[in-house]
């Protein structure tokens, strides 16, 4: 069993925001076939909305591109299915919610309450979304305003997940925690572009997104391993982590528990794979405990 800001998890995987997470169904699909020891949510705001037009994803030889654009049906009709998870998934719920300013977050928040989710991601780090993501983001007297809030009305834990797309994340990460997060998850993805030469259209609707994957792996390592230097929470990884060598990467880089995102497209089971060969790892390492692992890299001069 891990412990991961309260929560038990029975094993240190869960699925990432944004994938598989738009109803109860699939969140439970997650952890009954995949293994998954948590789940998040689609992120969830105060209004409807119906996405950035299409294309909004596509597969590069290094990772996957996206401008979703926050698609959701917003926090009352979601509502619904965040009981499902909780009632039928097995597994700790986290609701990832978004919103403009501190009083819609709190919004939001405070609609989903009665579903009971295990904790709350604040989603401060959508690199393509006019108003709300990463423009919100990386200011850190904004993420510490939109943390307090809320802190204020919700007992369980919150994450707040942070953008790469700054100049300093742990800056961010800082505010944070002055906030009262109880954990930050870094990384969301990476702004980028992909132009199509036979056309010249960028392949994208909305012309540029967030590039998640392989790629993005290396960035997230030394986001994590920064944040894990300069914060006293616990930092949560995600980003290209596809394997089991991937999430012991992460972990030695200070990574507490890790996230899993892209990688749930090619096999829904990975969940299960990286649990099984992080526990065969530490006997192999002779470790007792998981925790051995965490920020080892850091004592490594
Ligand atoms: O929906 C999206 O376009 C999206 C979100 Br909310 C996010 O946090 N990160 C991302 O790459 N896409």
């Amino acid at each position: 069993m891990y412990t991961l800001t309260g929560l038990k998890l029975k094993n240190p995987t869960i699925l990432a925001a944004g994938i598989l997470g738009t109803t109860g169904a699939s969140l439970c699909r997650v952890a009954h076939e995949g293994g998954a020891g948590a789940v998040v949510t689609k992120s969830i705001g105060p209004i409807p909305k119906t996405g950035h037009p299409n294309p909004s994803m596509v597969k590069l030889d290094c990772g996957f591109l996206n401008a979703m654009g926050l698609p959701n049906p917003s926090y009352p009709s979601f509502f619904q299915e965040l009981e499902i998870a909780k009632k039928d998934s097995g597994v700790p719920v986290i609701a990832s919610i978004f919103g403009g300013s501190p009083a819609e977050f709190k919004e939001v928040a405070k609609g989903l309450l009665p579903a009971k989710p295990d904790a709350f991601e604040l989603n401060v780090s959508c690199p393509h979304a006019e108003g709300y993501g990463a423009a919100v983001g990386s200011n850190p007297c904004l993420v510490e305003a939109i943390t307090a809030a809320v802190k204020d009305i919700v007992s369980v834990p919150v994450w707040v997940k942070l953008t790469p797309n700054v100049s300093d994340i742990t800056c961010i990460g800082n505010a944070a925690e002055a906030g009262g997060a109880d954990a930050v998850v870094a990384i969301n993805t990476l702004k980028g572009m992909a132009i199509d030469i036979e056309s010249g259209y960028p392949v994208l609707g909305n012309r540029s997104g967030g590039l998640s994957g392989k790629a993005v792996k290396p960035v997230a390592v030394k986001c994590v391993y920064d944040l894990y230097t300069a914060l006293e929470i616990p930092v949560i990884g995600v980003g290209g982590v596809s394997s089991w060598q991937d999430a012991i990467e992460m972990m030695m880089a200070g990574a507490a528990v890790v996230q899993v995102g892209s990688a749930v497209y090619d096999r829904l089971d990975v969940f299960s794979e990286i649990s099984t060969g992080i526990e065969a790892f530490l006997q192999r390492k002779g470790y007792s405990d998981v925790k051995e692992l965490i920020g080892l890299a850091h004592e490594m001069v």
